[in-house]
């Protein structure tokens, strides 16, 4: 019998179970079930069906509980950041959670700011300002008079949302609330002054932890359902990117990474929160990450790109569109992939075509020309943060680790080599669920320090080491960039 890991891990696009263990191999994964995780367009809103990835999770719970093989230690859940559940007095969820991409909390924070000024809601929490962030949801629900919220006694993030279908416990865990933006950045618990300026206090979240922590164990329910015993559920990152971040497969502290799925996470790792009129001037975050470390990055519009385009193309596959990429016409057209229009755009291929003939660019007429611009306003756009990123981190930089399902695109990680000049350090691609099983290992007692966790990944997963090439051509195209996307 292997004793295994049970990794949950849910983007904003698809979600995966994965089992892993350690063996004299080193880490051993398995896919259990990989599902797709959809927004739901109705009444003028946008939401999750957490029910549907309640169902998924409990399938994948079950092929597990079929494995004769097996035996399941722990079961760990992270997912994308700020969204929540309300749930009522009785223990019932309100109602679906919003999406983050729900255009309600357009133009939020300044109304928020109005009443709590912006450089104080930045030096406590040291949060990037980001209209979706969990404290301007709730404002927006507040001022919409939101029945949901309402009626709510306990708000649990997504994570917890999920660990309570599971256990019957509430709790609110530490990395995804800092994604919230209401947790103090030192003291690392929920900031009571924002609380209260949204009506509410310690008690309307569930009991508070750190990565690591036992949430409960499953319920008979949960048991019947899926044919496992009474396997304890534990608060790991809860956020998939600070799961990520935590398997970065660094040799020392002079490292930057990038976490690469729907969004490109860019940043590095620092031992307290960096607060000062820099990071505030370039909106730099500071999320919670595991084992008291903070994680300084940016948000960069990632591969969300890419697939918002690919829904309006079937069936195409990732190699397909690369390969046509490669075939185009270099620096033919950029964009800025921060720029809003490309928040939540009806159509995302026209959204990039508009935006290259606002900025006098030649009118793309192929989808490799698309695929083209997107990978390389991207690799450009990884320059920009990371010369920011450079004289804000307290470490220098020498290598730039990429990580998740992105690092798997060969193309774009030579030419983000390219475009930053440093090497880069491809892999492991599945990274969260990694972390998230390095956080239950660590928490079952199989081993005591993360940084020899992470010396275990650099050795069981394939690394590839991209150097930098072409230096004058992408000096030349950064320069562009930056003009054409002012
Ligand atoms: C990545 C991520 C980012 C967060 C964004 C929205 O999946 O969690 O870290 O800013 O999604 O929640």
């Amino acid at each position: 019998m292997t004793k295994c890991f049970f990794a949950v891990d849910l983007g904003a696009t698809s979600g995966r179970t994965i089992i892993g263990s350690f063996t004299q191999e080193g880490l051993v994964t398995e896919e259990m079930n990989r599902f797709p995780n959809h927004i739901i367009e109705t009444g003028g809103h946008f939401y999750w069906d957490i029910y549907e990835l309640y169902r998924n999770i409990l399938e994948g719970l079950k092929r597990a509980a079929a494995r004769e093989d097996i035996e399941i230690t722990s079961i760990g859940i992270d997912t994308w950041g700020v969204d929540f559940v309300c749930v009522g007095k009785d223990g019932s969820q309100l109602r679906q959670p919003y999406s983050y991409r729900d255009p309600h909390t357009e133009g939020a924070p300044e109304k928020y700011f109005s009443r709590v000024p912006r450089s104080r809601v930045y030096g406590l929490t040291g949060i990037q300002v980001m209209n979706f962030n969990s404290i301007f949801q709730l404002d927006t629900m507040l001022r919409h008079k939101d029945s949901a919220l309402e009626a709510a006694d306990k708000l649990l993030f997504i994570p917890d949302a999920l660990s309570y279908m599971l256990t019957g416990e509430m709790v609110c865990e530490y990395t995804i609330a800092s994604t919230a933006q209401l947790v103090n950045a030192k003291t690392r618990r929920l900031e009571p002054e924002l609380l209260k300026s949204l009506m509410l206090d310690e008690d309307n979240f569930g009991r508070f932890v750190y990565p690591g922590e036992t949430v409960g164990t499953l319920t008979e329910e949960v048991q019947r359902i899926t044919g496992l015993g009474a396997v304890p559920v534990i608060a790991v990152a809860g956020h998939d990117t600070a799961s990520a971040v935590a398997a970065v497969p660094a040799q020392n502290k002079n490292f930057a990474y990038l976490s690469s799925g729907t969004w490109s996470l860019m940043g590095v790792e620092t031992d307290a929160p960096v607060i000062n009129a820099d990071t505030e001037a370039l909106n730099f975050t500071n999320e919670g990450g595991v084992n008291g470390t903070i994680r300084l990055l940016k948000n960069i519009c990632g591969m969300w790109l890419l697939e918002r385009c690919r829904a309006g193309w079937g069936e195409t596959s990732y190699p397909e569109l690369i390969a046509e990429a490669n075939a185009s016409e270099p620096f033919r057209n950029l964009i800025a992939p921060d720029d809003p229009v490309f928040a939540n755009p009806a159509d995302m291929e026209e959204a990039i075509k508009a935006y290259c003939t606002a900025h006098k660019q030649p009118a793309i007429e192929t989808r490799g020309q698309i695929v083209r611009c997107i990978f390389e306003s991207l690799a450009l756009r990884y320059r920009q943060v990371l010369e920011n990123l450079q004289t804000l981190s307290p470490n220098p930089i020498e290598v730039l680790h990429v990580i998740g399902g992105g690092s798997r695109n060969e193309l774009l990680n030579q030419w983000t080599a390219n475009a930053i000049g440093i090497p880069v350090v491809a892999g492991p691609s599945e990274a969260t669920a990694v972390g998230n099983i390095m956080i239950q290992a660590l928490a079952a007692g199989k081993a005591t320090d993360i940084q020899l966790m992470r010396r275990f990944v650099s050795q069981a997963i394939p690394l590839k080491t991209f150097q930098p090439q072409h230096k004058e051509v992408w000096d030349a195209a950064y320069l562009q960039f930056k003009t054409v996307t002012q």
